[in-house]
C-alpha cells in the first residue's frame, strides 16, 4: 500500500463548547458545573474561567473561514446543555438553538460536515443542585429528553452525532474519594462505588441517548459514542507481549466499566472481580440500555500504557515510565504514537468489533508555543507528535482496520480545564487579549497532509 490515505478518508479538527464560546450569560445560558468550579479558589490554574474563552460564539464565522483556509471537511464540536435547556430539564431556550443553527448553516455553506458532540463535562449547574448530577439515575432520562431537544430542531442539518466526551474524565475525575477531584463538579463521595455509581449512569445517558438520537432524527444518522480507554501497547510485539496487552487492557483505568459496558454489554469480570463491593449497581435492563448498536466508534488517544508479558500471577506488568520519557506539555501525554494504531487493535482484537468504524475524534498535543520575532508560531515540536501518530493510524489502515477519520485536538488553543489558558492543544494560536488568531506552522503542516491526503 502506498503512503495515501483512503480517498474517502475524514480529516477534521475538533473542539468543544466551554473550551471555546465565551458568551457564558448571553441568551439565556444558565451556569454548567464548570462556571461553578471555576470560582472555586485553586482549582484551576491562576484562577482562568470559561467566561470568554476564544470568544468563539461571537467570532464562529472567522473560524470556519480558517477551517476553509486549513481545508478540512469535517469539524468535530459540541453543543452545551446550559445553552439548550439551561435549567437542565424543562424549557428549551430557541436562543441558544439559534445559535447552532447559524453555526451549522455557516458550516454547511461551506462544504464542512457537522459532527456535533451532544455532551463534553458542561452538566447543568442546576441538575447539580436538584440530585448531584451525574450521582443520581434521574439524569440519564434527562439527558435523554435534551438530546431529543436538540436532534428534533437541528437533525435536518447534522446526521452525525455523539452522545458523550470520555465518560471517565468527568465521572471518574470529577467525584472523588480520596483526593479531590481535579474537574467539575469536584465532589468529595464516600466510597468507590459512588464514583462507579456516576460512570454507571452516564452509561445509562449514552444508551438512552442513542435511541433517543434514532427515534428524533428526520432522516438516517449516524451515532457512536466518543471514549478514551486507556490504550495498552506491546513493550515489542512478541506474541507473550501481545496477549499481556489484551489482559492487561480490561483492567486498565476505567477500561472493563465503560468501553465494555458499551461495547460487549458487559462489565468485564477481571473488572468486577478487582473491585469487589466497589462495582455499582446495576439494574435489570441496564445492559442491554447500555449496549446500543453504534454505528462507528469515536476514540480519543493520547497516550498510551507500555505493557509486557511476565511470570507472575496475572501475566502482565504494566511499566513505569523512565525518568526521561518524551513528553508534550502536559504531565500526563507521554508520546506514544503507537497507541493509534494498538487503541484501533483493541477495538477489534480485545473487545470483538472487527468491523465497527472507527473515527479518532481526538489526537494532538500541549505544545510551550511561542511568538517568534517574526510574528510566527514554528511548533516544529508538535509537528514531531502529531506525525508519528498520523504515520501509526496509516500502519493501522495498510493493515485493514477500519479507520475512517481523524480529528486533530486541537483546531484552535482553547481553555483547558484545570489548566485554564495555561496549556495550549491548538494549531491556531489565540492571542487572548486581542482574540487574534495565528495559524501556526503545524496548521501549515496539517493543511499539506490533506491536501496530498498522506503524512508530510
Ligand atoms: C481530552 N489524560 O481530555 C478532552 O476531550 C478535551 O476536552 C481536552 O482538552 C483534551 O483531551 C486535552 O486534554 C483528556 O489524562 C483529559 O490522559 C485527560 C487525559 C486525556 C484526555
Amino acid at each position: 500500500m502506498s503512503d495515501k490515505f483512503p480517498n474517502n478518508f475524514i480529516w477534521g479538527a475538533a473542539t468543544s463548547a466551554y473550551q471555546i464560546e465565551g458568551a457564558a450569560t448571553g441568551n439565556n445560558r444558565l451556569p454548567s458545573v464548570w462556571d461553578t468550579f471555576c470560582t472555586i479558589p485553586n482549582r484551576v490554574v491562576n484562577g482562568d474561567t470559561g467566561e470568554v474563552a476564544c470568544d468563539h460564539y461571537h467570532r464562529y464565522e472567522t473560524d470556519v473561514k480558517l477551517m476553509v483556509e486549513l481545508g478540512i471537511k469535517d469539524y468535530r464540536f459540541s453543543i452545551a446543555w446550559p445553552r439548550i435547556i439551561p435549567g437542565g430539564r424543562g424549557t428549551v431556550n430557541e436562543a441558544g438553538v439559534d445559535f447552532y443553527q447559524r453555526l451549522v448553516d455557516c458550516l454547511l455553506e461551506q462544504g464542512i460536515t457537522p459532527h456535533a458532540t451532544l455532551f463534553h463535562w458542561d452538566s447543568p449547574q442546576a441538575l447539580e443542585d436538584l440530585y448531584g448530577s451525574w450521582q443520581s439515575r434521574q439524569i440519564a432520562q434527562d439527558y435523554a429528553d435534551y438530546v431529543t431537544a436538540v436532534v428534533s430542531r437541528l437533525g435536518d442539518r447534522i446526521t452525525h452525532w455523539m452522545t458523550l466526551n470520555e465518560i471517565s474524565c468527568f465521572t471518574h475525575k470529577g467525584y472523588g474519594v480520596d483526593e479531590t477531584p481535579v474537574h467539575a463538579p469536584g465532589t468529595q463521595v464516600n466510597s468507590k462505588k459512588a464514583v462507579w455509581q456516576t460512570s454507571h449512569h452516564a452509561l445509562l445517558a449514552h444508551g438512552l441517548g442513542c435511541q433517543a438520537i434514532r427515534a428524533a432524527s428526520p432522516g438516517s444518522c449516524k451515532v457512536s459514542l466518543v471514549d478514551n480507554f486507556c490504550v495498552t501497547v506491546p513493550l515489542s510485539e512478541s506474541p507473550e507481549n501481545i496477549a499481556a496487552t489484551q489482559k492487561a487492557f480490561h483492567t486498565c483505568g476505567s477500561n472493563g466499566g465503560i468501553i465494555f459496558p458499551a461495547l460487549t454489554g458487559a462489565y468485564s469480570p477481571a473488572l468486577l472481580e478487582l473491585l469487589g463491593e466497589d462495582a455499582p449497581d446495576i439494574q435489570a435492563g441496564d445492559l442491554e440500555i447500555i449496549h446500543q448498536p453504534l454505528d462507528y466508534l469515536g476514540l480519543n488517544i493520547y497516550k498510551g500504557a507500555y505493557v509486557r508479558a511476565t511470570d507472575n500471577e496475572q501475566g502482565y506488568e504494566i511499566l513505569d515510565w523512565p525518568k526521561g520519557y518524551p513528553k508534550m506539555h502536559m504531565p500526563w501525554l507521554n508520546i506514544v504514537p503507537e497507541s493509534i494504531y494498538w487503541g484501533i487493535r483493541h477495538v477489534s482484537d480485545t473487545l470483538g468489533h472487527k468491523d465497527l468504524p472507527i473515527l479518532i475524534t481526538e489526537n494532538g498535543c500541549a505544545a510551550q508555543d511561542e511568538i517568534n520575532a517574526q510574528g510566527e508560531v514554528i511548533d516544529s515540536d508538535r509537528i514531531l507528535y502529531l506525525r508519528q501518530y498520523l504515520k501509526s493510524a496509516h500502519r493501522a489502515l495498510s493493515e485493514g482496520y477500519p479507520l475512517t477519520g481523524y480529528f486533530l485536538w486541537s483546531l484552535m488553543d482553547n481553555f483547558e480545564w484545570s489548566w485554564g489558558y495555561d496549556r495550549r492543544f491548538g494549531i491556531i494560536y489565540v492571542d487572548y487579549q486581542t482574540q487574534q488568531r495565528l495559524p501556526k506552522a503545524s496548521f501549515h503542516w496539517y493543511r499539506e497532509c490533506i491536501r496530498q491526503n498522506r503524512v508530510v
